[in-house]
């Protein structure tokens, strides 16, 4: 069967564009016929400072939100990433496969180091190639992500090629991004030009899911937009990154298409369309913020789930690293 890998980092709480981007449609694929395999992907968070106890609670509140999202421990494996030691392992063999050039091209580093890139961690640098061991110490194929990761993706796929064109091998599989949906991009609330993003300093510019009903409406109140009515057609959002998002939003929230969304609140103006679209938020978002909230009670429960997740992970990858080193000629 064909075999699903993604993961978060536990860099602060989740926030709208992951679920969106990211977390249905791995509940998605957990119901389609797909082994799935869902991480928290520590070793990434602390590219950038995390304070201890924060990754901590962090890492544990991101699996409590993958599960009240609807991820099941039963039918995924969940894990968090430092406790699945062959992830840094073959990591560090992919850091000698990817080349520096390949490397400085990733906008990712390149926002995220900002202006002051020698004070970035060699960390953050080597992020996507611990990103592709992550991938393919599972021999995944199938890798659901947002939009921003696509650049990562395709790099993991160099890397899967060099490694088997340097070593005469056909080891490491090509693997598939998916990217589907109606919002594989949330924008910013406050900048429709930016990525809503976890780190964003601006509280306001984020769903967060463990906002409350008040939080999630005052927000999209708030929420920045032109002065016009929604269109009716798909074309009249291309030079509205504001209302494109929100209607993308609502899309994917509802599990409708755009052009199905627009057909129903075109001409309407942003005073009555964003209480529908809190309303929806809200209704979507407080099942699974009580939920997890629940979970959060019980943090030994879900160090248990983690620690089941973590030793079937290992009958995966202690073979797929074994049978590396052996490729590199590592005597073992
Ligand atoms: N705004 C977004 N829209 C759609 N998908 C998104 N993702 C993140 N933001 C959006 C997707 O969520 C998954 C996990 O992302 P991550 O935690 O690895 O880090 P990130 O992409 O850097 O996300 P953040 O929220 O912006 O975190 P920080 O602020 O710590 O950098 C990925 O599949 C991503 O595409």
């Amino acid at each position: 069967t064909p075999r699903v890998f993604s993961g978060i980092q536990p860099s602060g709480g989740l926030t709208l564009g992951n679920y969106l981007g990211a977390i249905k449609r791995f509940v998605q694929m957990q119901e389609e016929d797909f082994e799935t395999i869902y991480c928290m992907v520590d070793l990434h968070a602390i590219t950038v400072w995390q304070d201890p106890a924060d990754l901590t609670r962090n890492t544990r509140e991101l699996a409590a939100g993958f599960i009240a999202s609807g991820i099941s421990p039963e039918k995924s494996i969940l894990i968090n990433q430092s406790q699945v030691p062959e992830h840094a392992q073959l990591g560090w063999i992919f850091n000698c496969v990817a080349r520096m050039g390949w490397m400085k091209r990733m906008t990712q580093f390149k926002d995220k180091a900002g202006k002051n890139a020698e004070n970035a961690s060699l960390g953050l640098f080597g992020y996507p190639a611990l990103m592709a061991a992550d991938i393919l110490v599972y021999h995944a194929t199938h890798v659901p992500v947002g939009e921003d990761q696509k650049q990562h993706l395709e790099l993991t796929r160099d890397i899967a090629a060099k490694f088997n064109h340097d070593y005469g091998v056909d080891f490491f599989p090509m693997t598939e991004p998916v990217i589907e949906g109606a919002a594989t991009r949330v924008m910013s609330l406050r900048d429709g030009s930016k990525k809503m993003s976890k780190s964003d300093p601006s509280d306001a510019s984020r769903i967060n899911m463990t906002d409350d009903a008040d939080a999630i409406a005052k927000k999209i109140r708030k929420a920045k937009t032109d002065p016009d009515a929604l269109p009716s057609e798909v074309e009249g959002l291309a030079e509205r990154p504001e209302a494109r998002n929100l209607v993308n939003i609502f899309a994917a929230l509802s599990d409708r298409t755009v052009e199905d969304v627009l057909n129903e609140v075109g001409g309407q103006q942003f005073g009555t369309f964003k209480p529908l679209l809190a309303d929806l938020a809200v209704s979507k978002l407080a099942p699974i913020s009580t939920e997890m909230a629940r979970l959060m009670d019980d943090p030994a429960e879900i160090d248990r789930i983690l620690a089941k997740g973590a030793s079937q992970a290992r009958e995966i990858t202690a073979p797929i690293l074994k049978r590396t080193y052996e490729i590199v000629g590592m005597v073992g």
